[in-house]
């Protein structure tokens, strides 16, 4: 099979609960890329890749469409059935930036699993189990105000909250207690500095909340502060942002930093690097949540089939963006129910998209 267009497309994504902020700034939506794989057997695949505004990564809106207008001409002709060399193709026509990558290489692998008829969980080395949990989260706003959504968020289902923290410790030390005391025992917490403390303020968080049961998230920016606050913290501590390579991944895994790994698929640069990192993470005994930065129906059927094709009990928990935003680019996805969410059967994402939806794309190379 060989690609024979590319096809890339912008869609706006509002956020349903409205402005959305971590540690390090604030969004009201997704600026999604959204690209389309043409290949010589008629099929299409399609991928999606939205940054959180251009805070809170190495990564920004006009930066993927300008990227993919680079990238886009140099991978016709390739086979979508053989990532590993298209990942190699890419990288040699344009160094690092990742996210620029992500929805391309995502676009291959559900074109080549469609090609199959696999569901892309299947098609990445195997489905354990039917639906995959979900989490919320809540930004880092007024204690009383994250406690009330946080009863909405458990009320609709939802067994699992991410308190956003990384900002004064004390202050995000109410707002984890405040959460806990709304939704009771029974929820899990996970408390995400998104790197914002400092080794200080880490350590100020956690006196602040001994005797709560939460996990901890990337608590400082490098895997060094990070590495300084592990000996202080006796909850469980993952880390998310400065797992960027799988050096990084190796190192904290062997040297106990952290005992899970949040990868997100555009920081990576696709499925095909997040399904080796996430393979050998669980390698390293580690849990593992697959993400990512952004997106909508087509986005989150990759985050459902990356999570579903990780074994139990090394997976942890995955988001469903298409509930965080007011419109989809996709249908077939199941609704979420009692907090999880199933990945859909149809082969490759398993989306239909809704392509009429999406108006002209920006980019075609062909
Ligand atoms: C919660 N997220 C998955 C959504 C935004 O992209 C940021 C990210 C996080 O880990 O904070
Ligand atoms: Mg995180």
């Amino acid at each position: 099979m060989r690609i024979t267009a590319v096809r890339a497309f912008r869609q706006r994504q509002p956020f349903a609960d409205g402005t959305y902020s971590t540690a390090g700034g604030s969004a009201e939506g997704f600026d999604s890329l959204i690209v389309a794989v043409d290949t010589d057997e008629g099929v299409t695949g399609w991928g999606e890749m939205a940054p959180l505004g251009a805070f809170y990564a190495d990564a920004f809106a006009s930066g993927a469409r300008a990227g993919i207008a680079d990238l886009a001409p140099g991978v016709l002709g390739a086979d979508p059935c053989q990532p590993r060399r298209l990942v190699r193709r890419m990288d040699s026509a344009m160094r690092g930036q990742p996210y620029v990558k992500s929805a391309l290489d995502m676009a291959c692998w559900d074109a080549a699993a469609r090609f199959r008829g696999q569901p892309l969980c299947e098609a990445l080395g195997g489905r354990f189990g039917e639906a995959v949990d979900l989490y919320r989260s809540l930004p880092p706003i007024e204690p009383g105000a994250a406690a009330g959504l946080a009863r909405r968020y458990a009320s609709d289902g939802y067994r699992r909250l991410q308190v956003k923290v990384g900002g004064d410790p004390h202050t995000d030390a109410r707002r984890l207690a405040a959460v806990r005391d709304a939704v009771g025992p029974d929820v899990a917490l996970f408390a995400d500095a998104n790197g914002g403390w400092t080794t200080t303020a880490a350590r100020r968080f956690l006196l602040a909340t001994a005797g709560h049961t939460y996990t901890l998230e990337q608590p400082c920016a490098t895997l060094e502060e990070c590495a300084a606050v592990r000996p202080h913290c006796p909850h469980p501590l993952i880390l998310d942002e400065s797992i960027d390579t799988l050096p990084a991944l190796v190192r904290a895994g062997r040297e106990g930093i952290a005992d899970g790994v949040t990868i997100k698929i555009a920081r990576v640069g696709g499925v095909t690097r997040a399904a080796t990192l996430r393979d050998v993470a669980v390698e390293l005994g580690m849990t593992v949540t697959v993400e990512d930065t952004g997106g909508a129906t087509i986005d989150t059927a990759a985050m459902l089939h990356l999570s579903l094709s990780t074994p139990e009990p090394h997976r942890l928990h995955t988001v469903d963006f298409t509930d965080w935003v007011t419109v989809a680019n996709g249908d077939g996805l199941p609704a979420h129910a009692g907090g999880r969410m199933a990945a859909p059967s149809a082969p490759g994402l398993g989306v239909e998209v809704r392509e009429a939806e999406l108006g002209e794309p920006f980019l075609r190379a062909s």
